[in-house]
């Protein structure tokens, strides 16, 4: 028999219904359940984030590895990516998740020359392709780790030094060529190291010129190899660096629009590193879809009393509802899905840790989907907005909306029809019909 790394879990997971006790069941995610004109499956597309749920150990910055898990021990590094791998698939199929996320470095080491490292990494590619045939997982994106490598400690696209640049820029290909023969439905770009300490030593315009010049030829390439993906960026404020270029979804798109990149990128959203932006998930999931480029989600939480990025997997129904919402009502995430950018804590030990630790965020997800499409067929908050705004769909509302007046109009219309009359916006008891469709 083949080794296992979860021997607790002898099957995949099943959906139990709500009232179900056993901590190995989905209590609301019920992957063929018809939700609208989709499947749960096909509306939450989920994914494991291979570099937490395979290779953290519990490690943060105060203390090294709190556990090891059976499939990082062997000591050749290829041999524990193989053995990694194989406990990578195991999971995903017992767990009866559809899709994966992993950097280069997670799922082959570098090796002792780009060459070599190239080489490491196709080997397990084509790995990595055969299990994906055998057990109908799917890639959700590749990225380069462009961060872990001390060559980079002074950017990577951003790097003031030209040959620091040309290595991200290769490395970043192989990334893209790996995604694309795994089928990779979207390519992500986070800029861990793209941002600066101190303007002391940064020529901030030209980095931000490097970093355009960077996405143009990641772009010139895609369409080269006819890489069918998404290109994804993802927004994080800080952490590791003091202030990174890609802030945050308006930032970023700002970016994009100004380097004319807008048409070929889409974000990828992040819960934790909204809140690092000191905005709420949903706000940055909202600005992201106003603009049309809400492409993927990073699903995690970070924890409003410690002021960094926690990763820990999301549990707030409240918050996946409202995350829901948009996403719904822009009609899905396309080529992207929710992806688990999220770590079990240091002192869950237990590999098995990683199950309880995924259905949770299932299930989370999948309450606060049944809560969004019931509060989307109600109709409840998109007609109270509609009313809210019908000033605009006549008279002087519409007038200025289709641009037929100006300063002089309105000022006339003003002296004429005097002081405007405010209706409440009625917060608190909106806030308690959502309250009112989360206890059901
Ligand atoms: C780190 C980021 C990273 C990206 C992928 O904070 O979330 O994991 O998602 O490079
Ligand atoms: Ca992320
Ligand atoms: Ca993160």
């Amino acid at each position: 028999m083949a080794k296992t790394y979860f021997p607790k879990v002898q099957k995949a997971i099943p959906y139990e219904g709500k009232d179900s006790k056993n901590p190995f069941a989905f209590k609301y995610y019920n992957k063929e359940q018809r939700v609208g004109s989709k499947t749960m499956g096909e509306h939450l597309r989920f994914s494991v984030a291979y570099w937490h749920s395979l290779l953290g150990n519990g490690a943060d910055m105060f203390g090294g590895a709190s556990f090891e898990r059976d499939w990082r021990q062997p000591s050749d590094p290829m041999d524990r990516s193989k053995e990694t791998l194989d406990a990578a698939f195991e999971f995903f199929e017992k767990l009866g998740i559809d899709y994966y996320c992993f950097h280069d470095r997670d799922i082959a080491p570098e090796g002792s020359s780009f060459s070599h490292s190239i080489k490491n990494l196709q080997t397990i590619v084509g790995l990595a392709k055969q299990m994906q045939k055998a057990t109908g997982v799917k890639l959700l994106w590749g990225t380069a780790n462009l961060f872990g490598s001390p060559i980079y400690s002074q950017g990577a696209g951003t790097s003031p030094n030209a040959h620091v640049m040309a290595h991200a820029a290769a490395q970043v290909k192989n990334a893209i060529d790996a995604t694309k023969e795994l089928g990779g439905e979207n390519y992500v770009f986070w800029g861990g190291r793209e941002g600066y300490e101190t303007l002391l030593n940064t020529d901030l315009k030209h980095e931000q010129e490097q970093m355009a010049k960077f996405f143009h030829m990641a772009v010139d390439y895609k369409k080269k190899i006819g890489f069918k993906g998404q290109f994804l960026i993802e927004p994080k404020p800080c952490e590791p660096t003091k202030h990174q270029y890609d802030t945050d979804a308006a930032t970023t798109l700002s970016f994009l629009r100004e380097y004319d990149l807008l048409d070929h990128f889409k974000l990828n959203i992040e819960a934790n590193h909204a809140t690092l932006a000191g905005h709420t998930f949903e706000h940055e999931l909202a600005v992201a879809s106003a603009a049309g480029k809400l492409g993927s989600v990073d699903a995690n939480r970070g924890d409003l009393l410690l002021g960094w990025d926690t990763d820990q997997f999301p549990t707030d129904i409240y918050s996946t509802t409202l995350a829901m919402l948009i996403i719904l009502k822009q009609g899905g995430l396309g080529k992207g899905g929710l992806n688990f950018d999220a770590k079990v804590r240091r002192s869950s030990n237990d590999p098995h840790d990683l199950f309880h630790a995924h259905i949770g965020g299932m299930d989370a997800f999948a309450r606060g989907l049944l809560v969004a499409h019931a509060i989307i067929e109600d109709k409840v908050f998109s007609r109270f907005i509609a009313e809210r705004y019908r000033s605009f769909d006549s008279g002087i509302g519409a007038k200025i909306m289709s641009g037929k007046v100006g300063f002089r109009e309105l000022e006339q219309w003003i002296i004429k029809e005097g002081k405007p009359e405010l209706e409440s916006a009625r917060q608190e008891m909106l806030e308690n019909i959502l309250n009112s469709y989360l206890v059901r």
